[in-house]
C-alpha cells in the first residue's frame, strides 16, 4: 500500500500536488482542509464549531480531525493507497496517526515536504484570495495561518526526519516542474524502498 503524507506551509502547493500525484499513482487524495470545509458548508453543529477556528485561521482541534481521518480510512479497506494532504498538522496528530496506521498494518511511506519561501507564499494565497471564495484567504488571516504553521506544524520535519521519511522538494517552480520532482522522490521509493536524504 502506498501511503503519502503532503507536507509543507499554507500556499505551498498541497493541494494542488496531492491532485495530481493521487491522478498518476491512483491513490485516494484525503485532504483536512476539504473535509473540514465540506463540513461547515454542511452547516451542521459539527460545521459550526469547525468555521469558529478556520475562520481565524487556526487549527481545528486534534480530536475532531482525528475523527474526520479515522472515518476516511476505516472506510476503505483495501485500496491501493493514500495522499495525505494537510495531515498531521500536529505532533500529537502524527503519534495518533502513527498509532492508527500500525493497528492497520500499513505504514506511511514517504513524506513530502515541499519547502516554498514566505513572500511567495503571500503572494499565492492573496492572488487565490479573488476568486476563492474562501474565509481564510485574506491578509490578516493568512499571516495568522502562517504564524500558526511556524509555531505548530514546523516540529514535524524534525520528527519525520528521526524517522527517515521526509524527501524535500523546492517548491519554488511551476506546478508542472514541482510535480516532476516529487515523482522523481515517489519512484525512488517505489524502487528502493528507501527515501534518500536529498534536496530535490
Ligand atoms: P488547507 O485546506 O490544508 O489549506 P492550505 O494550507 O492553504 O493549503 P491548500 O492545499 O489549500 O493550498 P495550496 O498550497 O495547494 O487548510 C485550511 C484550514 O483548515 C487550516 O488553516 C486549518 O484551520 C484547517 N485544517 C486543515 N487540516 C487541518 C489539520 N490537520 N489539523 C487542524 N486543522 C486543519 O495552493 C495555494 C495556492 O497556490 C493556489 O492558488 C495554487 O494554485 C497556487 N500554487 C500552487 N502551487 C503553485 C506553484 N508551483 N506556483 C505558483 N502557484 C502555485
Amino acid at each position: 500500500m502506498l501511503n503519502l503524507v503532503i507536507f509543507g506551509p499554507p500556499g505551498s502547493g498541497k493541494g494542488t500536488q496531492s491532485a495530481k500525484i493521487a491522478e498518476k499513482y491512483r491513490i485516494t487524495h484525503l485532504s483536512t482542509g476539504d473535509l473540514l470545509r465540506q463540513e461547515v458548508e454542511h452547516d451542521t453543529p459539527l460545521g459550526k464549531e469547525i468555521r469558529k477556528y478556520i475562520d481565524k485561521g487556526l487549527l481545528v482541534p486534534d480530536e475532531i480531525v482525528l475523527r474526520e481521518i479515522k472515518q476516511q480510512i476505516n472506510g476503505q479497506e483495501g485500496i491501493p493507497g493514500f495522499i495525505f494532504d494537510g495531515f498531521p498538522r500536529t505532533i500529537n496528530q502524527a503519534e495518533a496517526f502513527d498509532r492508527m496506521l500500525d493497528q492497520n498494518d500499513t505504514p506511511l511511506c514517504l513524506v513530502i515536504s515541499v519547502e516554498v519561501e514566505e513572500e511567495e507564499l503571500f503572494n499565492r494565497l492573496m492572488g487565490r484570495s479573488e476568486d476563492s471564495g474562501r474565509s481564510d484567504d485574506s491578509d490578516e488571516i493568512i499571516k495568522r495561518r502562517l504564524k500558526v504553521y511556524k509555531e505548530q506544524t514546523f516540529p514535524l520535519i524534525s520528527y519525520y526526519k528521526a524517522q527517515g521519511k521526509i524527501a524535500t522538494i523546492k517548491g519554488m517552480d511551476p506546478v508542472e516542474q514541482v510535480f516532476g520532482k516529487i515523482c522523481h522522490a515517489i519512484d525512488t521509493y517505489l524502487c528502493s524502498r528507501k527515501v534518500l536524504p536529498v534536496v530535490y
